[in-house]
């Protein structure tokens, strides 16, 4: 069964991402824009929880069901909510492209529900040599966050 789901991401920052996946085995591939962002990278991670009741702070720590440590999105060693950075030009909106076989729209490791969360500073990919590194990639303050909700199929744009 295809799936389609979609963030409002809200904060310092805002925008909208859409989630689409041909079949549970297939990646899901991430469209969409960010606005706001300061150049550079940031990081782009999907949080355990869909609970903003207290900013992006309640949305806990990455989603980590196979409770491995922080890693780059191509990395064997990784959280299934790793999805590495994006990163602004500093003119116009950030494009977000990204496709990845680890998160899911259903099954254990399915992200609806969970929240996507957009950092102030670059995810060094757990390479970074700091304390953080193994956990959040040290990834710095969350500047804006959304809960990932199921869309309507046709209602969004189409990447499949
Ligand atoms: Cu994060
Ligand atoms: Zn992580």
């Amino acid at each position: 069964m295809p799936a389609k789901a979609v963030c409002v991401l809200k904060g310092d920052v805002t925008g909208t991402v859409y989630f689409a996946q041909k079949d549970e085995n297939s990646a899901v591939v991430l469209t969409g824009e960010v606005h706001g962002l300061k150049q550079g990278k940031h990081g782009f991670h999907v949080h355990e929880f869909g609970d903003n009741t207290n900013g992006c702070t309640s949305a806990g720590a990455h989603f980590n069901p196979l409770k491995l440590e922080h890693g780059a999105p191509d990395s064997a060693v990784r959280h299934v909510g790793d999805l590495g950075n994006i990163e602004a030009s500093g003119t116009g909106a950030t494009q977000v492209n990204i496709q990845d076989k680890l998160i899911s729209l259903s099954g254990p490791h399915s992200i609806i529900g969970r929240t996507l969360v957009v950092h102030a500073d670059p995810d060094d990919l757990g390479a970074g040599g700091h304390e953080l590194s193994k956990t959040t990639g040290n990834a710095g303050a969350r500047i804006a966050c959304g809960v990932i909700g199921l869309a309507q199929f046709s209602s969004t744009k189409s990447s499949l």
